[in-house]
């Protein structure tokens, strides 16, 4: 199959630096050979890592608009994403896109609705993997960072008229409030809440996983969707657990495994309804100096991408028993 990539170095829909070297540092670990020599992707547009210099404005002028922190930039870039995905996903490729932080999730989910409506004449349906709802509108937020308000925007629960500031979402880039699900919640705000309830949002968070175990929340939230339905899957690192993925902004304790984050990818990979797959939140320059720290992030994330990519965990060899 047809693999297109989008390897995305842009960190300003949050504060820290470093996200934006996260797609060079899993492409450095093997990521793409991977993927081609192992599971046999032809991969498109792999050879570029963007930083969108050319749309990106200088910081003092981006000022903030409606508390929301690098608005232009991170407006400017999304659209730009959004064109990308859309070209990939307008070809019938997979499509993998490496982050970056969640804010650039505006763009891929934008592209994929959109190439998914005009091909296949279908409207997406989106797991969000996240201990985070990312959902905030600009008046909720409480922290001015974009990548907290993603969801709001896809869903035009956020609107603005003007381009600079994502007008230039139309309906043709938004997905329904009924086609999103969480999956690893585990930090959410008091705003997000209300937001989650009011709209009766499908959410399943830790304390579901405790409950019913990954095996059945998974089968829960494909139910929800529906079947046959073209799956975005949007995947924040800092859903696993800090054990297995420290290098990340904003770690909360509690999470996934790194088992059953790769179980929900590869569940999610056997559909055979995924269109579009985002990798983000790695940060190799957070916990580098710890025992595992970035190193171990960074092949967490390739784990991920692996299993999003169908990669079936090795059976180990052992021997037959011998009666
Ligand atoms: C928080 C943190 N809800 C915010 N969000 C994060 O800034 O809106 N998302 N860390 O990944
Ligand atoms: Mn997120
Ligand atoms: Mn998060
Ligand atoms: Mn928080």
């Amino acid at each position: 199959q047809d693999l297109g990539i989008v390897a995305v170095g842009f960190s300003g829909g949050q504060g820290k630096p470093g996200v934006d070297a996260a797609p060079t540092a899993l492409i450095e670990s093997g990521l793409l050979t991977q993927l081609r020599d192992e599971l046999g992707y032809r991969l498109h547009g792999h050879d570029a890592v963007h930083s969108y210099a050319d749309v990106v404005p200088p910081p003092e002028r981006d000022q903030p608009h409606r508390g929301m922190k690098n608005p232009r930039a991170v407006s400017a870039v999304t659209r730009r994403i959004a064109d990308q995905v859309y070209e990939h996903a307008r070809e019938g490729r997979l499509v993998l896109t490496l982050g970056g932080d969640h804010s650039i999730a505006i763009g891929t989910i934008a592209g994929s609705a959109r190439a998914t409506r005009e091909r296949l004449g279908r409207d997406i349906a989106v797991i969000w993997v996240d201990a985070h709802a990312d959902i905030n509108t600009p008046e909720t937020s409480g922290s001015g960072n974009v990548h907290g308000m993603p969801v709001s925007f896809l869903t035009g629960l956020a609107r603005e008229d003007k381009e600079e500031f994502f007008g230039w979402l139309t309906d043709e880039h938004r997905v329904s409030v009924k086609k999103l699900v969480y999956i690893g919640l585990r930090d959410v705000d008091v705003g997000e809440k209300r937001i989650l309830r009011e709209n009766g949002i499908k959410a399943f968070s830790m304390f579901d996983i405790d409950k019913h175990g990954i095996g059945r929340v998974v089968e829960m939230a494909l139910a929800h969707i529906g079947n046959d339905t073209p799956i975005h899957l949007s995947f924040d690192v800092d859903a696993l657990d800090p054990m297995w993925a420290p290098s990340t902004g904003t770690p909360v304790r509690g999470g996934l495994t790194l088992r059953e984050g790769d179980f929900i990818c590869e569940s999610v990979h056997q559909t055979g309804s995924l269109v579009a797959v985002d990798l983000v939140e790695v940060n190799p320059r957070l916990a580098a100096d710890t025992d595992l720290g970035a190193h171990e992030t960074v092949r967490a994330g390739c784990s991920i991408s692996d299993a999003e990519a169908g990669l079936e965990p090795r059976a180990p060899s052992c021997p037959e028993p011998t009666l």
